[in-house]
């Protein structure tokens, strides 16, 4: 069910859960500002999320409510991961579901990462 992106930050939330290490993912990165893990219902030969540390709802709440640190440092290790893949060369895309028209389902922004592959014209 896509989430209301108006509504608090929820942190019992899945992605919370996995910052706080209360459930397991298959991490790939992680630093100050960011923990990328593979998505568990991959759409894509490489598709992994790159979430902020920090509670942010959606790509919405993040934009305006971030710090201009938080917003570089992630914006960075989403392009890290990117490179640390092998994406580059032959390319990727990046996607930010928000709210209930981009049918974002988890209340913690979270940036898609799909690669290895040729892509369809729409993923999620
Ligand atoms: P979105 O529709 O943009 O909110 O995408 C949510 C994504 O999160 C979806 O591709 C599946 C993924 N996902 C949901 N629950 C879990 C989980 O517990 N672990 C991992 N690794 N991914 C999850």
């Amino acid at each position: 069910m896509p989430i209301d992106p108006t509504l608090p930050y929820d942190d019992s939330n899945i992605f919370a859960k996995i910052l706080r290490r209360e459930i397991p993912c298959n991490a790939v990165y992680e630093d100050e500002h960011a923990l990328a893990f593979h998505d568990i219902a991959p759409q894509a030969p490489v598709h992994i999320l790159v979430i902020p540390k920090k509670a942010y709802v959606s790509w919405d709440d993040f934009s305006a409510n971030g710090s201009a640190e938080e917003i570089a440092g992630f914006v960075r290790a989403v392009g890290h991961v990117a490179r640390e893949q092998g994406l580059v060369v032959r390319g990727y895309r990046l996607l930010a579901n928000v709210g209930r028209n981009g049918g974002q389902e988890v209340p913690h922004l979270h940036v898609h990462l799909f690669g290895g592959g040729p892509l369809g014209p729409m993923l999620t």
